[in-house]
């Protein structure tokens, strides 16, 4: 693998290219035209426009990266996060082409990407599931689960997933009126009217195991990070490890993941997500087969880099024997381009930048003092990651980081605040947050 292309923008695309150049890889760069002046664009070896602003006309467009591929000579893709990361038509015209995909099988991405057949591999290797309907099922079925397993409920899309199309039901009555709702919403969102019923679990916390598995069946969990705070479906703040899992559930968590991958022949880096309830149950939700943003963090605690073993996995190396230790914790905060008080996207010009740094500090970003952030896309603008020996000393670094950060401009406006407010906040510090904190901090 001579050289890569990076089928991505923003921190990722440079986060990658980054472990690439250390392994003597060059790399390609693809921009739309609204980010002919980013940063990945300067970074890479060589750089390819391949169409408008429009998502949908550029990083989605099949068939513009395709050629972006074919005339650049590279030999490998690596999709970072969002856009084409898990589309397996993508992965699969790649490997027809006879270039690798930097990631699971197309065949894997199909199966973990239908969440009902996800929840029957999982059921299969003993992973608890939320109590709840097997598979799809219409109303008459649904109405039936609801009573045997008791209100709340929830109505799930079986294409959903990452928070699209899910509902909380109270009673037959809101079944009867949401049901048809939500199969028309799935089918609109999804081209998939498939629905499915659970157990509302009041609360949780949101976690999820990192997993390596190489070609060869070697399968190598890196414990946990914990998700919980997080404002409708986007993560803002993400710790590893989770100060609510014991050891002993964390080992019971990552033996069934490895089952799980092990099953289904898993191939790349990847993520599996569970809820934790009150009582400390967890349960299965679904399966991710790309790099995630939060991944730093466990890179930060396990002392490895994970988008150089995505490489190395893809080019058909085995994981080494040995398992790499957890040393201390790690948080990070998504600094997000929004208005703090509609929390609308806030893009604009960057005409003040200054970094926080010292010992600990990690910041992943494309920003540089002229750029103006486009409105195209998501308003991630850096994530602040911080290490620390005790979660204590973490929370202190990363406030201390927040302090210093500085990003300002004409209409830009960020989320430093509300990141200071998280972690200032009583619940956060003694680990009592959930996944509706952050809704229940801004009341
Ligand atoms: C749930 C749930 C409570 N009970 N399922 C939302 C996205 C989807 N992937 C799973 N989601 C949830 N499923 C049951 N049975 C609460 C959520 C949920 C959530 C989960 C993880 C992280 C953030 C969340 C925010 C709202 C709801």
């Amino acid at each position: 693998m001579q050289t890569i292309l990076i089928a991505n923008r923003g921190e990722i695309a440079i986060r990658v290219m980054r472990t690439c150049r250390e392994m003597g890889i060059k790399t390609v760069a693809i921009y739309s035209e609204a980010d002919a002046n980013s940063m990945h664009t300067k970074l890479a070896d060589k750089s390819i426009c391949i169409g408008p602003a429009e998502p949908s006309r550029s990083y989605l467009d099949i068939p513009r990266v395709m050629s972006a591929i074919e005339v650049s000579g590279a030999d490998a893709v690596h999709p970072g996060y969002g856009f084409l990361s898990e589309n397996s038509k993508f992965a699969e015209i790649v490997r027809a082409s006879g270039k690798i995909f930097i990631g699971p099988s197309p065949e894997t991405l199909e199966l973990i990407g239908d969440k009902v057949k996800a929840k029957e591999v999982a059921k299969k290797v003993g992973i608890p599931l939320v109590p709840g309907s097997d598979g799809p099922v219409d109303f008459q079925k649904a109405m039936e689960v609801a009573s045997k397993i008791g209100y709340p409920v929830v109505i799930k899309a079986a294409a959903g997933g990452g928070g699209r199309g899910i509902r909380v039901v109270n009673n037959d009555r809101e079944l009867r009126e949401k049901f048809p709702l939500a199969m028309q919403e799935a089918e609109v969102a999804f081209g998939d009217g498939r629905l499915y019923i659970e157990k509302y679990i009041i609360n949780p916390k949101h976690i999820e195991i990192q997993v390596l598995a190489d070609k060869y069946g070697n399968v190598l969990t890196l414990g946990e990070r914990e998700c919980s705070i997080q404002r409708r479906h986007q993560k803002l703040i993400e710790e590893a490890p989770s100060s609510a899992l014991t050891e002993e559930k964390r080992k019971q968590m990552e033996s069934l993941v490895a089952s799980f991958c092990r099953e289904i022949g898993y191939e790349g880096a990847g993520t599996v997500e569970f809820l934790l309830d009150q009582d400390g149950n967890f349960y299965f939700m679904e399966m991710n087969g790309r790099i995630q943003v939060e991944h730093p963090v466990t890179e930060m605690v396990y002392g490895i880099d994970l988008v150089e073993w995505q490489i190395r996995i893809a080019r058909g190396e085995k994981l080494s024997k040995e398992r790499p230790q957890k040393v201390g914790y790690a948080i990070e905060c998504r600094i997000n381009a929004e208005d703090p008080n509609t929390f609308l996207p806030s893009p604009g010009k960057v005409e003040e930048l200054y970094l926080p740094g010292g010992y600990g500090i990690r910041v992943d970003t494309h920003l540089y003092c002229g750029y103006t952030v486009p409105p195209y896309y998501d308003s991630l603008l850096a994530k602040l990651v911080c290490w620390g020996k005790t979660r204590e000393e973490t929370i202190a670094r990363t406030l201390r980081a927040l302090e210093e950060f500085r990003i300002s401009g004409q209409g830009l406006k960020t989320n430093l605040d509300l990141h200071k407010r998280v972690l200032s906040s009583r619940e956060f510090q003694q680990g009592k947050h959930h996944i509706r904190f952050v809704e229940e901090l801004m009341l």
